[in-house]
């Protein structure tokens, strides 16, 4: 297998990235996305996003996480997605359309160098999330047990599945043991992520995520989007705070059109070829 690709990371969650907008077969590389990911044995990454073409909009993403499985859509990606696709002269647009699994996403480039996303509307009946039990009613400040513990969840989908819970220390969260506890559990048909949230005051929050198939990453754009909709929903901030991730911050606005935006940075790191 050989082929180029483009490391990014976006407040620390990382990626690579592989440039397949003329159509090409990238099934081997999608079926090896695990080993490519391994920090050891492969190029080390959070996961891998396929820069691909789309009928409906300029064009589509498709990401998949480090345990290989595949995600509806990532934040912190589609921003390394928007900047590469620039950098790659695949659009001299500043702003253009993107399909992934969340529908249709518009990034728009700033003139500093972040990326400002209109991440649509997030998803809150439970049924569609999704979360067990709850039917279409949403899912704030219910009760969840793991590992013997009440925790108080509040559950949100950015097209992907968030269960958020507010904490008053983060640093006393055991992220590495209740983590994958909380993805796993019976409540989350299609497992879940998880944000652990302490907030600092009603502008500003500190954020630490375990990720389905990936683990702890240090930052979680669509996580930091459902962070935000869970601090109003509870009625803990105003609608425009920043995120304070372990990579990074984030900026989420719940605009009142119902749609989510999220501004953060997105870097290139180097540019390589696959070669075993
Ligand atoms: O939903 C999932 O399986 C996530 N692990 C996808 C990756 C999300 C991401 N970290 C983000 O920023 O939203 C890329």
């Amino acid at each position: 297998m050989k082929f180029n690709f483009v490391k990014w990371q976006a407040c620390g969650n990382d990626f690579v990235l592989v440039n397949a907008f003329n159509n090409e077969d990238v099934s081997e590389i999608r079926n090896n996305a695990e080993k490519i990911c391994d920090r050891h044995f492969g190029a080390g990454a959070d996961g891998v996003i396929f820069i691909l073409p789309s009928k409906t909009a300029d064009f589509r993403m498709q990401i998949i996480n480090s345990d290989g499985s595949e995600a509806e859509m990532c934040g912190n990606g589609i921003r390394c997605f928007a900047k590469a696709v620039c950098e790659l002269g695949l659009t001299d647009k500043r702003k253009f359309t993107v399909e992934t699994g969340a529908g249709i996403i518009i990034p728009e480039i700033q003139p500093d160098g972040t990326v400002h996303v209109d991440m649509g509307k997030p998803v809150l009946e439970g049924d569609k999330i999704p979360v067990a039990g709850f039917g279409s009613n949403k899912v704030i400040s219910e009760n969840i047990e793991v590992d013997g513990q009440n925790y108080k969840m509040t559950c949100v989908s950015m097209g992907n599945p968030h269960c958020v819970v507010f904490v008053d220390d983060i640093n006393a969260v055991e992220l590495e043991k209740i983590g994958p506890k909380f993805e796993m559990h019976s409540f989350f048909p299609r497992k879940t992520n998880t944000e652990f949230v302490e907030v600092k005051n009603d502008e500003y929050v500190r954020m630490r995520v375990w990720e389905r198939g990936a683990g702890i990453t240090l930052a979680c754009g669509t996580g930091s989007c459902a962070t935000g909709v869970a601090c109003i929903l509870n009625k803990l901030t105003k609608r425009k705070i920043n995120v304070e991730l372990d990579g990074g911050v984030l900026t989420i606005e719940w605009a009142d059109n119902n749609h989510i935006y999220m501004t953060g940075p997105a870097t290139k790191v180097y540019e390589a070829v696959w070669t075993d």
